[in-house]
C-alpha cells in the first residue's frame, strides 16, 4: 500500500484477531496470547555492527504477529498465513541445518534458547506478517523476535530484552547461517515508539533517541525498490570478512578501534585499494551515526539529510553495496525534493530511505515509479516509516 499506513489501534487489534481466528481453526482452541515484533530501517550506520561499531535504527510499524499455545507433546507446529504453509519440527530438528526455508528462523530460536540452558514447551505457533521479505528491513529478525517473545512468555522463562536480542540474532548466524551483526534483533527488541535506537555493538549499551520528525515539517519516506536481497549469498559475508582482514594488518580488535583522525594513516598502510575504501566506509560512517545522534539529541532532524546523502554515496563508491535501482530511486527522491536519501540495510537491493516535507512521500515515490518505469525496471512500493515499538505481547 503506497501511503502512510493506519496503524492506529483498531488496526493492531485486527491483525491480532485474524491470528487469533486463525488458531482456533487450525489448532481448535483459543492461543494463549498474541505477540509481536517489528521490522525496522536503519536511519545510518551500514556495516558498521560487526565492525563494533554504532548503529542507529528504529522500529517500522509493519510486525510479525503471532498467536501461541503450549503442545504437550515437546514438538512444535508453525503455520504461517502469509506463506500459506505448516511446518512441524521437534528435538530431533533443533540442529543448525534440522530445518529450512522461512521455518528455519523459528525452529532456530528455539534452539539458540535450548542452547543457552532454557527449557522451552512445545507450542502452536500462527503467524502473520506485514514487513516485506527480502527488503532489507528484517523481515527475518521480525520473524525470529516475535516468536521468541512469544516462546519465552509461554515457557514462562527470564530473559532479559538484550539476551533476546542476541539469542535471535545467535539463531540467524547458527542455525540459518547468516553471518550478520545485531543490529536488526536488537532494533526489533530494543526499539521504542517516537523513538531511534542508538547502540554501541561493542558494549552494547544503548539509549533511545527522539525522533519527532513530524515537528520539523517531516517525515521519512521507505521506498522498496523490489530488488531482492539476501545475506545468504557471498557478498554480504565479502564484505564481513575484508573488514576483519583489515582489521588484522591494522593491528585492531575491529575497525571500530580507527578513528577518523587515524583514518589517513590507517589507509596508508593497507595493501590495496579495495580494501582501503572497504575501511573508509566504515571509519567514516561510525563518525556520521555519532553526528546523527548529536543532531537528533539537538531536535534538529533536518540537518540529517546531508548525512544521510553523505552515507550513501560511501556505500555506492567505497564499499560498492547498492545496484542500480537502488542508486536511481536515491537520485531521483533527491531531484523529486527528499532533503536526503540513501539505502538502508545490508544492500544489493532492497529499500531506500529519504527525508521528505511532512505529506510529500507519494509525491517523491511516484517520481521514482516514473524514473522506474521508464529505465525498464518494475514498479517500487512505498509507504511513511513511523518510529514504533519493539516486540511485546499484544493480548
Ligand atoms: C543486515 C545485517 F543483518 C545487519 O546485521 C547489518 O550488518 C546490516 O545488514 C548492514 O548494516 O541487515
Amino acid at each position: 500500500r503506497n501511503s502512510a499506513r493506519d496503524r492506529s489501534g483498531t488496526a493492531e487489534a485486527a491483525t491480532a484477531e485474524t491470528v487469533t481466528s486463525a488458531f482456533v481453526t487450525e489448532v481448535g482452541h483459543d492461543p494463549a496470547g498474541v505477540w509481536a515484533a517489528p521490522g525496522r530501517v536503519n536511519l545510518i550506520g551500514e556495516h558498521t555492527d560487526y565492525n563494533d561499531g554504532f548503529v542507529l535504527p528504529f522500529a517500522l510499524a509493519e510486525w510479525v504477529v503471532v498467536a501461541a499455545g503450549p503442545r504437550d507433546d515437546g514438538t512444535w507446529r508453525v503455520r504461517s498465513l502469509t506463506r500459506r504453509q505448516t511446518v512441524s519440527f521437534g528435538p530431533d530438528e533443533l540442529v543448525p541445518g534440522g530445518v529450512d526455508g522461512w521455518a528455519a528462523y523459528v525452529a532456530g530460536v528455539v534452539w539458540a534458547l535450548t542452547e543457552a540452558g532454557h527449557d522451552v514447551r512445545g507450542a502452536d505457533l500462527v503467524l502473520t506478517s506485514d514487513v516485506p521479505a527480502g527488503a532489507g528491513l528484517s523481515s527475518s529478525a521480525a520473524l525470529e523476535c516475535a516468536v521468541l517473545t512469544a516462546l519465552v512468555d509461554l515457557s514462562d522463562l527470564h530473559v532479559a530484552p538484550l539476551d533476546r536480542a542476541r539469542l535471535a540474532r545467535r539463531c540467524e548466524n547458527e542455525y540459518v547461517g547468516a553471518p550478520t551483526g545485531l543490529l536488526d534483533q536488537a532494533a526489533s527488541t530494543l526499539c521504542e515508539a517516537d523513538n531511534a535506537l542508538f547502540l554501541d555493538c561493542r558494549s552494547a549499551n544503548h539509549r533511545q533517541v527522539p525522533l519527532d520528525l513530524g515537528a520539523a515539517g517531516l517525515e521519512l519516506l521507505v521506498l522498496d525498490t523490489k530488488t531482492p536481497h539476501s545475506h545468504l549469498t557471498g557478498e554480504y559475508g565479502d564484505r564481513r570478512h575484508a573488514c576483519e582482514e583489515a582489521a588484522r594488518i591494522l593491528g585492531v580488535p575491529a575497525l571500530r578501534d580507527v578513528t577518523l583522525e587515524g583514518l589517513d594513516d590507517a589507509l596508508a598502510r593497507l595493501p590495496d585499494d579495495v580494501m582501503r575504501r572497504r575501511v573508509r566506509h566504515v571509519v567514516t560512517e561510525d563518525a556520521r551515526v555519532l553526528e546523527a545522534v548529536a543532531i537528533a539529541d539537538e531536535g534538529r532532524p533536518a540537518d540529517l539529510a546531508p548525512l544521510l546523502d553523505a552515507s550513501h554515496t560511501s556505500m555506492r563508491d567505497d564499499f560498492e553495496i547498492t545496484v542500480p535501482t537502488v542508486d536511481l530511486a536515491v537520485e531521483t527522491a533527491r531531484a523529486a525534493g527528499a532533503h536526503g536519501a540513501r539505502m538502508t540495510g545490508g544492500g544489493f537491493g532492497g529499500c531506500i530511505i529519504a527525508l521528505v516535507p511532512e505529506g510529500g512521500s507519494d509525491t517523491v515515490g511516484q517520481a521514482v515509479a516514473a524514473a522506474f518505469a521508464e529505465a525498464g525496471y518494475g514498479a517500487p512500493a512505498w509507504f511513511v516509516g513511523v518510529p514504533s515499538a519493539g516486540a511485546r505481547r499484544l493480548s
